[in-house]
């Protein structure tokens, strides 16, 4: 076949290949087939040696006219493929901002957290400092300091985890009061807040760990009739201004006289109801006058200073304000019950 009609004939084949095709493969393809160093069309102009002299230079233009025909129409068609890519791209990256959003959730402090908080509040208020003590304890800063020696029947008040003979896990946060006194002269106004340890059965009103805050005053003077004003006022701040409270005798043996708190039910108002077992009070905490032999022990000089302490269950008070049923569902850290609390 003549050398021109099969150039036109390969023109004509590339130019419906690159019209047809779909990738950017094929046109690469193409592109190294017909204009690429060893292509098609740098055979075409090898082969003008073959032909007459006069059909040259026409021969020539042609296929530097097909050279231009072909770059336009693979240009053309790289575009043309490009574009349909973006728009592809484009959808399938789309948002569609119709779509019900992820609930992002917000945390919330924990019931036992926010109590705290409130009662650190008042008492900061009152101008009480914060201190901190170990929850694994000296068993003569947990017991004997406070006035009760190693077989004491008052150990028995507290069921005790013992982790050696001389150290326990605190049983209450008073040992607390024995460190503060031992390190810092009078006048003393602390709480302690703190996570304190019984061997007590798990029911709906106890749990083996638990939260208590102590608090100790000491100076020239303090009197009984300070404490009653300092937890009155605390519990009417803490429950309303309507709450009442009751002081009954107790025992403690590192206090003397010694008392027990009852508020005004938070649940029923006083009115009687199934958490103060139908008489519209609740115990809250215990209390009473720091005892001498205690202050002594501790290098503080009994003629001289008075003080009294109070310790009170943080997660009893939790249960009361909230009217939760069950001490346990404060440690279960189940979402359905914190979220409530927010
Ligand atoms: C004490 O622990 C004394 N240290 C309190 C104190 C301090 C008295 C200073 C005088 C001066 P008691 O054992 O009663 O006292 O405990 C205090 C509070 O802890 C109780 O009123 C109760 O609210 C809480 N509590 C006691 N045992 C448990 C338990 N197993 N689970 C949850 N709360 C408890």
């Amino acid at each position: 076949m003549e050398n021109s009609t099969m150039l036109e004939e390969m023109a004509l084949r590339a130019l419906d290949e690159i019209a047809c095709s779909k990738a950017m493969t094929e046109l690469e393809e193409i592109r190294i087939r017909t204009l690429g160093k060893k292509g098609e069309l740098t055979g075409a102009l090898r082969s003008m040696k073959d032909i007459p002299e006069a059909e040259r230079p026409p021969f020539g233009k042609r296929i530097n006219e097909i050279r231009d025909q072909l770059t336009e129409a693979l240009d053309k068609k790289i575009l043309e493929i490009k574009q349909a890519d973006k728009v592809v791209r484009l959808k399938e990256e789309a948002i569609d901002i119709t779509l019900p959003g992820h609930k992002q959730r917000i945390g919330g402090l924990h019931p036992l957290t926010r109590i705290y908080y409130e009662i650190r509040d008042i008492f900061v208020s009152m101008g009480f400092e914060v201190m901190d003590g170990p929850e694994v304890e000296y068993d003569k800063y947990n017991f004997e300091m406070l006035n009760i020696p190693k077989d004491h029947p008052a150990r028995d008040m507290q069921d005790t985890f013992y982790v050696s003979n001389d150290i326990v896990l605190r049983t209450h946060t008073s040992p607390v009061q024995i460190r503060t006194m031992l390190k810092q002269d009078p006048p003393i106004r602390m709480i302690c807040p703190g996570r304190v340890y019984r061997s007590d059965d798990v029911d709906a009103t106890h749990s083996p760990i638990f939260n208590q805050v102590e608090g100790l005053v000491v100076g020239r003077g303090i009197s009984f009739a300070h404490l009653k004003d300092t937890l009155d006022r605390f519990l009417k701040e803490f429950y309303g201004e309507a709450t009442k409270t009751k002081f009954r005798p107790g025992h403690f043996p590192f206090t003397e006289p010694s008392a027990e708190v009852d508020a005004t039910c938070a649940k029923c108002a006083g009115k009687g109801c199934g958490v103060c077992k139908g008489t519209g009070m609740i115990e809250v905490l215990g209390c009473g006058m720091v005892h001498p032999s205690v202050l002594k022990g501790c290098g503080i000089d009994p003629d001289v200073y008075t003080g009294f302490a109070f310790g009170l269950g943080l997660d009893r008070l939790a249960t009361i304000k909230y009217g939760i049923t069950d001490i346990r569902l404060l440690f279960e850290n189940d979402i359905r019950f914190l979220s409530q609390f927010k």
